[in-house]
């Protein structure tokens, strides 16, 4: 079965909204059409041209002080960036309070990001090619017994989509892949703690996916054939998913936002869909941490 995508109207916003967390859980993409996110007169240059310095892949803001990494312009111009950024998070927090209340306090919003750049265009390496489809896995930053929740927005102002495929579920891409990975070893992953190569200790489930990440962007023959679904996403639309669950791949389409957002497994409606524990069922015993 492909990732089913998933409209959902303003009026939704009703306790009947538990339905909503079961389908994100369950690996649907959910589609907000009419959610109002203007942008102002000075804005709107930010989607005119990239205001990005090239060096990154992406703009955004991180932590505490949410200062702007990779944007370009004048003082100014950064300065409203960023508080375009900033307003974008107010946004996402919104958008889980009143759609997906049973997750308000529970998700921890993370890093922001202004993408202006086309999607083909950026030359990349296979490992950072988003138009092979795969789940989300960060080398450098464990994630652990934590969901990857994220929110984005296509904010191009010529009518272009942001252009996906979406692919098979979770378990059945998993139980093609598993198979090949290599084993964990603990004690490597202490090492690449200790080194700082990562911020805290891979567990097993991080190494799975990172090693299921590469293979499948790496596997050509996959990328063509496994079952996938193109999807576009309109100019003013929002649409959000557990991109660790999701297969996907970013085909086209310029101008976006993007929120990421973390979710202990444990806060899950049902933690028996997370990632985690789909993949500690096909193996048969619990993974290590
Ligand atoms: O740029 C996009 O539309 C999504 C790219 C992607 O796969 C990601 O950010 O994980
Ligand atoms: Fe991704």
């Amino acid at each position: 079965m492909i990732s089913p995508i998933l409209p959902v109207s303003r009026s939704e916003a009703n306790p009947g909204a538990s339905g909503l967390v079961e389908a994100l859980e369950s690996g649907s993409v959910l589609v907000f059409r009419d959610l109002d996110f203007p942008l102002d007169a000075f804005e709107r240059r930010f989607v005119e041209r990239p205001f990005a310095d090239g060096k990154a892949k992406n703009v955004s803001i991180r932590g505490e002080s949410a200062a702007l990494k990779g944007g370009a312009g004048s003082d100014e111009e950064q300065a409203r960036l960023r508080a375009l950024l900033v307003r974008y998070r107010h946004f996402a927090q919104d958008l889980i309070d009143t759609y997906l209340p049973a997750y308000t306090g529970k998700v921890t919003l993370a890093g922001t990001s202004y993408r202006p750049f086309d999607v083909d265009k950026r030359k990349l390496s296979w490992r950072r090619d988003d138009t092979r489809m795969h789940v989300d896995a960060f080398p450098s930053n464990p994630i652990g017994e934590r969901r990857i929740l994220r929110i984005f927005r296509n904010i191009n102002a010529e009518g272009q989509t942001r252009h996906w495929r979406v692919g098979e579920a979770f378990g059945d891409m998993a139980e093609k892949f598993l198979p090949k990975l290599p084993g964990y070893s603990g004690l490597s992953a202490s090492l690449l703690a200790a080194l700082k190569i990562t911020k805290a200790k891979r567990s097993e489930y991080d190494h799975l996916m990172l090693h299921l990440h590469d293979a499948l962007k790496r596997d050509l023959d996959y990328q063509a054939r496994a079952p996938q679904a193109d999807v576009h996403f309109h100019p003013g639309e929002t649409w959000v998913t557990f991109s660790d669950l999701v297969m996907h791949g970013a085909m086209g389409g310029r101008y976006m936002l993007e929120q990421t957002g973390y979710l202990a497994v444990a806060d899950q409606a049902d933690p028996e869909k997370a990632p985690q524990r789909i993949l500690a069922k096909k193996l048969g015993r619990p993974l290590k941490h």
